[in-house]
C-alpha cells in the first residue's frame, strides 16, 4: 500500500474512533451522579461536580451542574448552577440531587450536610431549591432543609440521608425517596416543599444508596446502588404499587471502571431509552474524580430490564 492510502486510512479510522466515542459524554470538568430530566423537546442533566485532587482521600464536591442536549450526544454546559452555599444551613459538599419540573417550576432536590444549629445537629440534610427556568436562577425553597438527620433513626451513621430522587405520580401525588444503608420514602405536597405524612423505611435486596423511581406502564422501578465493601453496581427491584411491596429483580449494572460508585439516571427521550452513570475513565480520574456515561436501556416484553452495555462509544444522535 502507498503511503498516502495507508495515512488516508488511518485518518478515516482515527476520525470514525472520535466520533463514535461518546463515552463520558463530558470531559472538560469531572461529573458524578446524573439526574436527567426531558423538557420541551430538551434533556437536561443535572450534575454533581467531581473537584477532588489526584492526592484527596474522599469527595470533594463544590456544586451542581447543568448540561442540556437536544440529541443525546452533544451537550451544552450551562455551568455551575447551585451550590450548598445557596442554603443558609448546608455545609460541606454537593452530594446527589435531581431536579424535576411542576407547574412550571423547576424542583432541585438535593443532598449536601447541615450546619450543626437550633434545627439539626449536623449529618446529611436534603434541601430544595426552586426556579421559573430549568437553568435557574435557583434559590432555597424553603429557607430550611426538607429532611436533617434526626427525622430518620434506623440507620446510626449521620449520612444517611442523602440521594433524593424524586418521581410525580400520574394522579398527581409526589413521592420523595432517598437513603443510604436504607430506602426511606415520603409523600410531598402538591407546593413539592413540605412532607405530607410519615417517612416509612425499607431494604430492598443489596440497597447501599442512589435510589432512581419511575413509572413505565403501571409498573413502578426501584433502580439503585448496590453492595458497599465491593465498588457498586447497580439493581432494581419493581412493584405495582408505590407503597410495595417491591419484588427484587436483579443487577442491570455490573462494576463500573475506575470508580467505587455508580449511581443510576434513568431518562425516555424520543422514544428511546437511555441509562445513565458514572465512572473513573478520564484521564486521571477515579473514585473522586468521575465521569458521566450514558448507554442505551432495553427492556423486555414483561417489563423486566436487560443488562445495560457499557460502552466507550456511547449512544448514537437522535434526531
Ligand atoms: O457523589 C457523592 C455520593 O457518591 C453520592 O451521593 C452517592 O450516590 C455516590 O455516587
Amino acid at each position: 500500500m502507498k503511503f498516502k492510502t495507508i495515512f488516508t486510512c488511518l485518518v478515516i479510522f482515527g476520525m470514525t474512533n472520535i466520533l463514535q466515542a461518546q463515552n463520558p459524554i463530558i470531559s472538560e470538568i469531572f461529573t458524578a451522579d446524573p439526574a436527567p430530566l426531558v423538557y420541551k423537546n430538551t434533556v437536561y442533566l443535572y450534575t454533581g461536580h467531581d473537584g477532588a485532587t489526584l492526592e484527596d482521600t474522599n469527595y470533594k464536591m463544590p456544586d451542581w451542574y447543568v448540561f442540556s442536549s437536544k440529541d443525546m450526544v452533544n451537550w451544552t454546559n450551562h455551568g455551575s448552577k447551585l451550590s450548598p452555599a445557596t442554603f443558609s444551613w448546608a455545609t460541606g459538599e454537593a452530594y446527589a440531587a435531581q431536579c424535576i419540573e411542576r407547574g412550571g417550576k423547576f424542583y432541585w432536590f438535593v443532598s449536601t450536610f447541615h450546619k450543626n444549629d437550633d434545627n439539626s445537629k449536623g449529618g446529611a440534610a436534603i434541601g430544595v431549591a426552586v426556579s421559573n427556568s430549568p437553568l435557574g436562577p435557583f434559590k432555597d425553597a424553603i429557607g430550611k432543609a426538607l429532611i436533617v438527620n434526626e427525622m430518620t433513626t434506623d440507620m446510626k451513621h449521620a449520612w444517611d440521608d442523602i440521594d433524593p430522587t424524586v418521581f410525580i405520580d400520574d394522579d398527581g401525588q409526589a413521592y420523595l425517596f432517598w437513603g443510604n444503608g436504607s430506602c426511606k420514602w415520603v409523600k410531598l405536597k402538591k407546593n413539592m416543599i413540605e412532607v405530607d405524612g410519615g417517612i416509612s423505611t425499607f431494604k430492598p435486596k443489596n440497597y447501599i444508596e442512589g435510589p432512581w423511581v419511575y413509572k413505565r406502564k403501571n409498573l413502578y422501578y426501584l433502580v439503585y446502588a448496590s453492595a458497599g465493601t465491593k465498588p457498586e453496581m447497580i439493581e432494581y427491584c419493581t412493584a405495582t404499587n408505590i407503597a410495595g411491596p417491591w419484588t427484587y429483580q436483579g443487577i442491570i449494572q455490573e462494576n463500573v471502571t475506575n470508580s467505587f460508585t455508580t449511581h443510576p439516571g434513568i431518562v425516555d427521550f424520543k422514544g428511546k431509552s437511555y441509562f445513565m452513570y458514572h465512572n473513573g475513565s478520564l484521564p486521571t480520574g477515579g473514585s473522586y474524580r468521575r465521569s458521566i456515561c450514558i448507554d442505551q436501556m432495553y427492556y423486555n416484553p414483561d417489563g423486566t430490564i436487560q443488562k445495560i452495555i457499557q460502552t466507550k462509544e456511547g449512544v448514537k444522535a437522535v434526531k
